[in-house]
């Protein structure tokens, strides 16, 4: 594979910054004592806002290689806009990624698709990679329309886009029906959905866009189902929420994949 895999750890809203600082800590222990190769297998991980300056000054003292994001982002880069973060806030706190469009963001805050192509737009123009989130619910599943679904959601949020600007993207398949609920999407499923993502990615940028485009799958992963979904050629990593919580747990996903 010529793309280098992702392992990315949404944390949600989960864990202040003291004990950001040691699961940070103790993951990069767990990886150095088992000689993991970064080069093989990048690393990132994605505190709340509150933890990302702790997690830099570590990341910075300890010369780690693990990379950091933030969770969400605002369209606006200052302001009047009471409660929001910049996305120039969080290139300068050293964030290489933003996970934009998460269905947890699509239904607990107004997060349609035209304001998830402006937090895309402002993740590039401050210099970091979005994540982009797409996935079909069970509804659309259950009427064989789940990979139009996705396919059309990264479509209309990519349609503008410039083929340099598509090519700093990272997409994660996370089928609705998988998130914190135990249920995995089959391999097979997983792939389905990687591919069609990228055939679309290829038709509108070409393939050469396509093909360096990482594309994640996410819902319910575990270092129990890592191995199987890894090995599908176009599943490029994973978004992991419940299980990139435990250190030891986040670890062995990485070793695996
Ligand atoms: C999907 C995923 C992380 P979990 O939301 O983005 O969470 O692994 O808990 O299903």
């Amino acid at each position: 594979r010529a793309r280098i895999p992702l392992v990315a750890g949404n944390w949600k809203m989960n864990f202040d910054h003291l004990e950001a600082t040691y699961f940070v800590q103790k993951l990069a222990w767990l990886l150095r004592d088992a000689h993991f190769d970064f080069k093989r297998c990048e690393v990132t991980l994605m505190p709340s806002f509150t933890s990302l300056r702790s997690v830099q000054v570590l990341v910075q003292a300890d010369k780690l290689k693990i990379t950091y994001g933030a969770q969400s982002v605002s369209v606006t880069n200052q302001g009047a806009f009471t409660g929001d973060v910049s996305a120039d806030m969080l290139a300068r706190l050293g964030c290489s990624y933003v996970i934009v469009g998460h269905s947890e963001r699509r239904k607990y805050h107004p997060e349609d698709d035209a304001n998830i192509v402006d937090q895309v737009r402002a993740v590039l123009t401050a210099g970091m990679q979005p994540i982009l989130c797409v996935g079909e619910s069970m509804q659309e599943r259950r009427k064989g329309i789940a990979l139009d679904y996705a396919v059309g959601q990264v479509h209309d949020v990519t349609r503008d886009l410039s083929d340099e600007e598509a090519s700093r993207l990272v997409i994660a398949y996370e089928p609705v029906w998988a998130i914190g609920t135990g249920l995995v999407a089959t391999p097979q499923n997983a792939q389905d959905a990687a591919l069609a993502i990228r055939n679309d990615l290829t038709e509108s940028f070409g393939s050469d866009v396509a093909q360096s485009v990482r594309i994640l799958y996410g819902g319910s992963v575990s270092s129990r189902n890592a191995v199987e979904l890894i090995s599908e050629p176009d599943v490029d990593g994973f978004l992991i929420g419940g299980a990139s919580l435990d250190p030891e747990e986040l670890a062995k996903i990485c070793r695996l994949t």
